[in-house]
């Protein structure tokens, strides 16, 4: 093979024959969308919609801007300049079929942290009409006890009283809406595409509890002018490793710094409240809905949990990916009895979605042998992910005395990799989680009292009084520590004999 071409814009038409790239003419396009945070989930999902948009030869007004507000994004900046922005989509079918597809949506990335004005100006200019984020939960800094905006994180003290410096993300916006307000240009929507129940509304709340404070004023105009869309996303990308970058490199003969790889599937469902206008997604297979609720419930409670499921008992029995666990016709099997059992029916009713295709089609995804997801991204923070993916199913089955046998196994199962941190055979696990240390310390206390793992409320609310959940929850928690084997609960349960 010939040297392996560098990826950047003048390359674009010696690379190899098989890659696709975009073919618009990218100095024309206008960046009507600013992007905080951008991560392989942006890439793969915003910026493939956006870029599928602009080789539709729509939509020129859509050019995005990244930004990065802390220093740890120095280094994607400094590989995608030097790429011309671009970067490549590695799309892994299950067959083994790979499309290689140089995504040109991305034109410029400013960096908050070295320069804020320059990403308020840009978030000011009439030019952008969308500022969009995919900033994780964390980046919300909802306060867990109370739900409101965390005064007590020290960055937003410190944003409250410098708005032309801001860290937050919600420092930014303020600075930026409020230049918008005084020049008397439209403001902008604030369109969250992280895989958080209501994100918009959630991004509303956040950014008016420290608007509020900041500026009263300037919060009433926010809530007159500003559209937050709900949005429901979906879009599994595992986190892009070395072997990527050496695939690219050695099978397809071209060098790219950061490549993001994800599966064929995509679904972005948004609901249709633009202040100043959007893209034409719909060209390119979204969907703008009224409300957004159930198809992110039954997103969050069936894909999300599914992936709960697996990540942490597939992590205390020492599987790595996803596609290992559903491999095992055990943890198929098993999936499928939560979610048929014990998700679905408390679901409401999706429009235009058969729930049993929905689920078949989330076990073929999982099972992407070319998709090499690993548990360790599954149960990254999760103690933010049980109490919206599955806490909820357990809540409303008690409720109205529906199962809950499998997704308590999961509990218990996560008392016992919070404790002891290794898999059945003594391998240590990957943990990383804001709570670990809490959670470890809660869980240690099983051996003495059973429910101790329960009693962290800002997880796992009032279940710890809940009678016929704690029932259940001791013996399964009893049995897993006596026989750490999970195999033979979860067969148990399959068989009914639990
Ligand atoms: C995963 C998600 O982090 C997780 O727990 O379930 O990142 C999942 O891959 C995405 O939501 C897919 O859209």
């Amino acid at each position: 093979m010939k040297d392996a071409i560098s990826l950047n814009q003048n390359n674009l038409h010696q690379l190899p024959d098989d890659v696709v790239y975009p073919e618009y003419n990218r100095s024309e396009l206008k960046t009507g969308i600013v992007h905080v945070g951008v991560g392989g989930f942006h890439r793969s999902h915003e910026a493939c919609y956006t870029d599928e948009l602009l080789g539709l030869g729509m939509g020129t007004d859509w050019g995005i801007c990244g930004v990065g507000v802390r220093a740890a994004d120095r280094k994607l900046r400094d590989i995608l300049k030097n790429q011309d922005f671009l970067y490549t989509l590695i799309v892994k079918h299950t067959d083994g079929k790979i499309e290689n597809r140089v995504i040109g949506s991305l034109v410029d990335f400013l960096m908050g942290c070295d320069d804020p004005a320059s990403v308020i100006d840009r978030m000011a200019s009439p030019e952008t009409k969308i500022v969009s984020l995919t900033i994780t939960e964390g980046g919300y800094n909802v306060d867990p006890a109370t739900g409101e905006f965390n005064f007590d994180n020290p960055d937003a003290k410190h944003d409250l009283n410098n708005p032309l410096q801001p860290k937050l993300v919600f420092g930014y916006l303020s600075s930026a809406l409020r230049k918008r307000r005084d020049a008397k240009i439209p403001a902008f929507t604030v369109q969250s595409c992280d895989n958080i129940q209501h994100n918009g509304d959630l991004t509303r709340k956040m950014l008016l509890g420290f608007v509020r404070e900041q500026d009263p004023e300037l919060a009433e105009w926010i809530e007159r002018e500003v559209c937050f869309p709900n949005a429901m996303v979906d879009r599994i990308t595992p986190v892009t490793t070395a072997a990527d970058m050496d695939y690219l490199k050695n099978q397809v003969g071209m060098r790219d710094g950061w490549p993001v790889t994800c599966e064929p599937f995509s679904q972005w469902v948004i609901e249709d409240k633009f202040s100043n206008g959007r893209p034409g997604w719909e060209a390119v297979g979204a969907q703008f809905v009224p409300d957004v609720t159930p198809y992110e419930k039954m997103k969050l409670r069936l894909l999300n949990a599914g992936h709960t499921v697996l990540g942490i008992l597939g992590s205390i029995h020492g599987f790595e990916t996803i596609d290992e666990c559903v491999s095992d016709e055990l943890f198929a099997k098993y999936l499928r009895a939560f979610m048929d059992s014990e998700a679905t029916p408390v679901l409401d009713a999706v429009d235009g979605v058969d729930l049993d295709d929905y689920k078949d089609t989330l076990l073929e995804r999982f099972s992407n042998p070319n998709i090499k997801d690993n548990l360790a991204r599954i149960c990254l923070e999760s103690s933010s992910k049980l109490p919206v993916f599955l806490i909820p199913t357990i809540t409303e089955n008690l409720k109205q005395g529906g199962s809950i046998k499998y997704a308590t196994l999961v509990i218990a199962a996560w008392c016992y990799y919070s404790d002891k941190g290794v898999s059945k055979d003594g391998e240590q696990l990957e943990i990383v989680d804001e709570m670990k240390d809490a959670l470890h310390r809660a869980a240690a206390g099983t051996s003495k009292e059973k429910l101790a793992f329960l009693k962290v409320e800002s997880v796992f609310g009032d279940l710890v009084q809940r009678k016929s959940f704690t029932d259940e929850y001791s013996r399964m928690v009893g049995k897993l520590y006596e026989n750490p084997d999970i195999t033979q609960h979860m067969q148990a349960l399959l068989n009914g004999r639990e």
